[in-house]
């Protein structure tokens, strides 16, 4: 077994602590102490932008966004002050980022981190390696090239945003939803060992982000999420670096929520961080708002969820726009889910979160990371 206790990856950031929501904690206890707030003896604040209520449970609330959308001030204006934490919906993808062998493009990563940072807030990144949306060029590479090829756009994109990234969504959407590996480009050309690879040289390039694989279906206790449970118990035990699981939670009215967090709590007992990381729900009204907070309910429940971030916040720019599945509608008005959301996370002000947490493969420096082969090669 791995222990927490053992020496841990010091090089490792914590993940960025939102400046406003700091602020608006500051001023709320400012505020007891002088008895102006009457109303509560337990002092609970309840916050009103979804990152301030995340924090006071020291989690986060972000949502994906994209460089093309910020010509609206409709839309800037509750994307800098409600959310504590972003990620690129595409721009940081290996086609955006390097649209040829070497060459790369990160522009729109960059637009990114400068209105994040510039706002407080942490930084997602998504995603290193994916079946889906990789550039052209990648079609013509078999075996050790396309290897070779995961590596080098792993070292230089995770290099470029080293020390910017909360944690990286390494791997997305690599499992069948029978539990067995996808049979992608990568896995057909590389085999089994492609998703430890990429973990490792993330690991190398960013040792100060956590490191995440990220999926769809993985609502509950199923054949899916006993796969990547099965993975990262494996990854743990042979001291990969891997940090978190990203729930993705493209959900609808009709999602079987019955082992939601029963999922989430089993992961985080084998010893990851988990992420609700692409949370949308198609539907509308109650029966939406009833998802919305369910998922809250069962993030803030698990000590180590560390966020949630929705795949968008308005139905006016959402992949899936025609099931208006976001907090906000396409005029920018909030929905009962958001009041959903907001409740969830407010009630839960106090609890504890693993965010904060020493990574669970901490004894990876000091053992498989000295003498694995990979990271030879990586040297
Ligand atoms: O498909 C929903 C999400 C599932 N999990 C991984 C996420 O990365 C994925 O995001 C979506 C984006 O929201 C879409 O915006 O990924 C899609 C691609 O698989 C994105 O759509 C694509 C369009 O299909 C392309 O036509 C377009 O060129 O976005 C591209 C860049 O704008």
């Amino acid at each position: 077994m791995i222990s927490s206790t053992s020496v841990p990856r010091s090089r490792r950031r914590r993940a960025r602590r939102p400046l406003r929501a700091a602020v608006a904690t500051v001023a709320t206890a400012g505020l007891a102490v002088t008895g102006i707030v009457m109303f509560s003896t337990t002092a609970t604040a309840q916050a009103d932008t979804l990152g301030a209520a995340a924090e006071q449970s020291g989690r986060y609330f972000g949502t994906a966004t994209e460089a093309g959308y910020w010509g609206d001030s409709q839309y800037t204006s509750i994307l800098d002050s409600e959310f504590s934490s972003l990620v690129a919906e595409n721009g940081m993808k290996w086609d955006a980022t390097e649209p040829n062998p070497g060459e790369f493009n990160f522009d729109g990563g960059d637009q990114l981190v400068e209105r994040a940072q510039a706002n407080g807030q942490a930084v997602r990144g998504h995603t290193l390696v994916w079946h889906a949306q990789q550039p052209g060029w990648t079609a013509g590479l078999y075996g050790d090239d396309l290897r070779n090829a995961m590596i080098n756009h792993i070292t230089e994109t995770a290099g470029h945003f080293a020390g910017q990234i909360s944690s990286w969504d390494v791997v997305n959407e690599a499992f069948e939803e029978d539990g067995s590996r996808r049979q992608s480009n990568l896995q057909i050309e590389m085999g089994d060992t492609w998703i430890e690879e990429a973990f490792v040289a993330a690991d190398a390039a960013d040792p100060d982000a956590k490191l995440c694989y990220n999926d769809y279906n993985l609502d509950g206790i199923n054949a899916k999420s006993d796969g990547v449970y099965a993975m990262v118990e494996d990854f743990l035990a042979r001291g990969v670096p891997i940090d978190c699981v990203g729930i993705q939670s493209h959900l609808s009215t009709e999602s079987d929520l019955s082992t939601y967090q029963a999922n989430l709590q089993r992961f985080s007992d084998l010893g990851v961080d988990v992420h609700i990381t692409e949370l949308d729900v198609g539907g509308s009204g109650t029966a939406q708002a009833d998802v919305y907070r369910t998922v809250t309910e069962a993030c803030v429940a698990v000590e180590r969820c560390a966020g949630i971030t929705t795949w968008g916040f308005t139905d006016a720019y959402s992949w899936r726009g025609d099931e208006t599945p976001l907090p906000w509608d396409a005029n920018y008005q909030k929905k009962e889910a958001y009041t959903a959301i907001l409740d969830a996370l407010n009630a839960a002000a106090g609890s504890n979160t693993g965010q904060g947490s020493e990574p669970a493969t901490a004894a990876y420096e000091q053992t498989a990371r000295r003498e694995s082969p990979l990271v030879a090669q990586l040297a």
